[in-house]
């Protein structure tokens, strides 16, 4: 099937880094406006240059994952020992099919793709991730989602003896997230396995984690193990520890700030010391896609 949205690309699409550079410099020597110009006229495989991924060392290395510690750093050094084989996801409530399923079963039923996703955590760093993984739809469908599901509740595994940071109650355990069924069911909504071609290492949410690139990076839970279709918008961590501060729908939105700082620039992972902030794009850049979801919905209220 032709995929219809504008800002996926598969890594080969990707420039390669030689030409990436050269752009760079180009640019470098040009003004914005007429740099933004230029860009526009571009074929779409130069376009893909602004979509050049972190490196593997920036997305494995700076993570959040509270369950092994609060510090960037904490997850890549304590989610090594995280038993990840074995591994089940429990699908449940208004399904066809209730059931355990396990996760080598799931993989053989799915078709894995790359995608390139831009990632913006609400702290406002971002990064670029090369994901492997298949759309959450595929296995909402294969559970058989029943009339009357409105929305789809999520749940990290809670596994104190593995898992340090647990120890403190900075969140209430286990991990939660929730979509609504149409962000669920939405073609850009991923169930991601691996990053760079290769399987998912802990620190990022072995075996199987939520990515949904156009809401905040907290939305995206890591690790999980149950996924429940439910009527009722489901309670979500962050949103619990402090709904003030985190809203349940959490699209990503340059125009709403963050109680305590502003959403309108961001950080990208790997600039280096004297990097410019990018500015942060409405729906992370995936407007075009997923705004037709939010339709009379007032973005500053619903946050
Ligand atoms: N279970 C669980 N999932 C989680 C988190 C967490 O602490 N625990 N952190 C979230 C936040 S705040 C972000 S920004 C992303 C980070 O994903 P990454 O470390 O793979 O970049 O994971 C999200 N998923
Ligand atoms: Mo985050």
């Amino acid at each position: 099937m032709a995929r219809r949205w504008t800002n996926t690309l598969t890594q080969a699409d990707v420039t390669p880094k030689a030409a990436f550079m050269n752009r760079r410099q180009i640019m470098a020597g040009m003004g914005g406006m007429a740099g933004l110009a230029t860009l526009g006229a571009l074929p779409n495989a130069a376009k893909a240059e602004t979509l050049e991924p972190n490196s593997w060392e920036d997305v494995t290395t700076y993570c959040n994952y509270y369950e092994f510690g609060s510090g960037k750093g904490d997850p890549a050094k304590y989610a090594g020992s995280l038993t990840t084989s074995p591994w089940s996801v429990k699908i449940d409530g208004l399904v066809d099919k209730p059931g355990d399923y396990d996760f080598q079963q799931i993989l053989g039923e799915m078709t894995l793709e790359e995608r390139i996703y831009r990632f913006r955590c609400v702290e406002a760093w971002s990064m670029v991730v090369p994901w492997t993984g298949f759309e959450l739809a595929d296995l909402l469908n294969l559970a058989g989602v029943q009339e009357g599901a409105k929305y789809v509740a999520f749940e990290t595994l809670y596994r104190p003896s593995e898992m340090p940071g647990t120890a403190y109650k900075v969140l209430d355990w286990p991990y939660r997230e929730g979509l609504r069924l149409d962000e669920a069911m939405h073609p850009l909504t991923l169930m991601a396995t691996g990053i760079f071609g290769k399987d998912l290492p802990n620190q990022n949410g072995a075996p199987l984690r939520l990515v949904v690139p156009w809401k905040y990076g907290f939305k995206s839970i890591k690790s999980v193990v149950r996924i429940t279709l439910t009527d009722k918008e489901p309670p979500t961590s962050w949103n619990m520890a402090n709904a003030r501060e985190y809203g349940f729908y959490s699209n990503v939105n340059p125009h709403v700030s963050h109680p305590r700082w502003s959403q309108a620039s961001e950080r990208r992972l790997g600039g280096g010391l004297f990097a410019r902030r990018e500015p942060t794009l409405m729906f992370n850049g995936y407007e075009e896609d997923v705004a037709s979801l939010y339709d009379g919905m007032d973005l500053a209220e619903f946050f």
